[in-house]
């Protein structure tokens, strides 16, 4: 699967893609990332990318014209286009549908956003995707970017070893609960010790552990995920 990223700041991006399960996906060719500076298409001598609102306000707007050519060269760059999503707050909820949406293209281009914005005619002009990663504002579309590569990127066949972990990650079609509380060695520290049941090797005991600790998680943090059969309101004593 490929990815082109198109931001103002390239030089966040490095860092990210060299972190080691992102690095061995790109290195055994299962991903590609391309960064592009929406800069290199912008014209004059100042390379000027952004400019005042009309009708006045506060911050400055990316203009159309480098945003517009940039996506359109980057799109004749390699085949097939790819899909255009663009990283805005205004836009449609990312989640682990859209993830799973997402998994299934060849190709995305995740076009990234700084100041107050992109003018309107970018997306009449492109139609993107628009997505935001929540409800809070970010300085601008690159910390999204990462998100959504990051998410996506698990669901590529052959980039986790083990294919059965991402069909077990909360929030996929195949589990919609919080995941269960994890252990490792020691059996004790400081006072607080390991349920007993994980170290009984009984592993029909051991599933059933797991599956009432991601109910009762999950009743407790989030009982909107919850359907009526599973009890929202929980039987137990918190
Ligand atoms: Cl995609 N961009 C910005 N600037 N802020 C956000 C966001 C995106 N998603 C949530 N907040």
């Amino acid at each position: 699967m490929r990815f082109d990223v198109l931001t103002l700041f390239p030089e966040m991006f490095p860092g990210y893609l060299s972190q080691s399960l992102l690095n061995l996906a790109i290195e055994r060719e299962l991903v590609d990332v391309q960064i592009h500076n929406i800069r290199d298409w912008a014209k004059g001598k100042h390379k000027n990318v952004d400019d005042r609102p009309f009708g006045g306000g506060p911050g400055m707007v990316l203009s159309p014209e480098p945003v517009v050519e940039c996506v359109e060269a980057v799109q004749q760059m390699d085949s097939p286009p790819g899909r255009v999503v663009m990283l805005t707050p205004g836009g449609r909820q990312f989640g682990q549908r859209v993830v799973e949406e997402y998994s299934h293209e060849e190709r995305l281009l995740l076009l990234c956003g700084r100041y107050e914005g992109f003018d309107q005619r970018v997306v009449d002009i492109l139609q993107p995707d628009e997505l935001s990663i929540g409800d809070f504002v970010l300085n601008g579309g690159e910390v999204a970017a990462m998100v959504v590569i990051d998410a996506v990127v698990r669901l590529v066949p052959g980039v986790l070893g083990d294919e059965q972990s991402n069909k077990q990650d909360s929030f996929s079609s195949e589990n919609r609960l919080l995941e269960f509380a994890q252990y490792t060695r020691p059996r004790e520290y400081r006072g607080h010790a390991v349920p007993e049941v994980l170290l009984s090797g009984n592993h029909p005991e051991i599933a059933e552990w797991r599956k009432q600790n991601s109910l009762e998680r999950t009743r407790q943090r989030r009982s909107d995920l919850l359907t009526s059969e599973e009890d929202k309101s929980g039987n137990s004593t918190d």
